[in-house]
């Protein structure tokens, strides 16, 4: 396909209510968004670089220049891109900026699938026709607060609940929702607050019933929770830790894990979200959807990846409504009653984007040229 334009526009989106981790509190997302023209089509992407480099290195004013100045010139340069899986080969010469080649690769693919007439998730090769959703919650200022939100989100039909946690946010917090809900699927996500100095007290996690830990600890570690794992009866499942299917491979040889989360920026977009998925597949590992507080843009990349085969465990992908007063797409994405998304068979992600919406929430935009237009 020809590529016509490139606009890479900066959005400002307060959230519902402020998110917090073991590595800060989120209120007003600086959304990212790639509106990529070809031939009559249009395809969109979402950086999900976090305001802060907390999360990983990568930051919304660091995929701002990364896209601008390298990615979105080598891909306007590019002469053919018939595929999305085609940007990898496109972007290979930029090291690392996971989550700035995911803004564009993810493009593609959406305007891949509408090109061939098909929905972005069949185009992926998934198989599920709706998705089972979690929630992931964030540290509260009480346990009674938290109590409330859980009963809310439980009653909504979700099927998992996820606590973020930290030292003096886990087991007092475990103890009590689990006296209240014996039976629910419940999983907790340090974000690398805990050290192997801590093994101790994060075998006592093990009295819960977690389905499992996610990243207890180090962000860029294997070793260390390889040595946790073996003292641990919860699963750990790895996040920041997996940036391709080489790190999936790790983490399973070694035994780092038993789950892995797959996010489409993390891992620099959906080549190797699709890679990472089938490795684990192949070695019996489960996977499910991660997310980082995106807009309906986002969200529905999210949601197509989560019809793959191996997804079999319920992601933290969740209705607009959580997040937005107002999402930027229609129809806002929503959950049954079941705690499920049903995946939208339509060409391409299967949600329109409000472009008035879009215009309105705008703070920076920038047309991206190729490098032959520059010179
Ligand atoms: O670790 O999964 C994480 C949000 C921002 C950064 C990291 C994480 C998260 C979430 C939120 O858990 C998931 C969501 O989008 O609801
Ligand atoms: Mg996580």
């Amino acid at each position: 396909m020809r590529i016509d334009s490139i606009v890479l526009r900066e959005l400002h989106m307060p959230l519902v209510r402020p998110f917090e981790t073991s590595f800060g509190v989120t209120r007003d997302r600086r959304i990212l968004l790639a509106e990529i023209r070809s031939e009559g089509l249009t395809g969109w992407g979402e950086c999900t670089a976090g305001e802060r480099p907390f999360f990983s290195g990568e930051s919304t004013d660091t995929a701002w220049q990364v896209i601008v100045n390298e990615l979105g010139p080598m891909l306007a340069s590019s002469e053919q891109v018939e595929h999305g899986g085609s940007c990898p080969r496109i972007f290979k010469q930029v090291r690392g900026n996971r989550m700035a080649k995911a803004t564009l690769e993810n493009a593609i693919w959406d305007l891949e699938a509408q090109r061939e007439a098909v929905s972005l998730s069949r185009l992926l090769g998934g198989v599920r026709d709706s998705i089972a959703c979690g929630v992931s919650l964030g540290i509260q200022s009480s346990i009674p607060e938290l109590l409330g939100i859980i009963e809310k989100e439980l009653a909504a039909g979700y099927q998992r609940i996820k606590l973020k946690c930290k030292p003096g946010w886990d087991v007092e917090v475990f103890e009590r929702v689990r006296n209240r809900w014996p039976g629910i699927m419940l999983s907790c996500d340090a974000n690398s607050a805990y050290r192997l100095r801590d093994a101790d007290h994060l075998v006592t996690f093990d009295a819960f019933d977690l389905l499992m830990i996610e990243q207890p600890l180090w962000h860029d570690d294997f070793y260390y929770h390889s040595m946790l794992q073996k003292r641990l009866n919860t699963p750990i499942c790895l996040d920041e830790s997996i940036h391709n299917r080489r790190d999936a491979l790790a983490s399973i040889e070694m035994e780092s894990c038993k789950i892995i989360n797959i996010k489409l920026g993390r891992v620099g977009g959906f080549s190797e979200a699709i890679a990472v998925h089938n490795a684990a597949q192949e070695r019996g590992i489960p996977v499910w959807c991660g997310g980082m507080l995106e807009s309906g843009v986002g969200r529905s990349h999210n949601i197509a990846l989560s019809s793959l085969e191996n997804f079999t465990l319920p992601g933290d992908v969740s209705a607009s409504a959580r997040y937005w007063v107002d999402d930027i797409i229609e129809p806002d994405v929503t959950v049954n009653s079941q705690g499920e998304i049903e995946i939208p068979d339509i060409p391409g992600r299967g949600y329109e984007v409000r472009m008035d919406m879009v215009e309105r929430l705008t703070v920076r935009k920038e047309t991206i040229r190729s490098f032959a237009m520059v010179v």
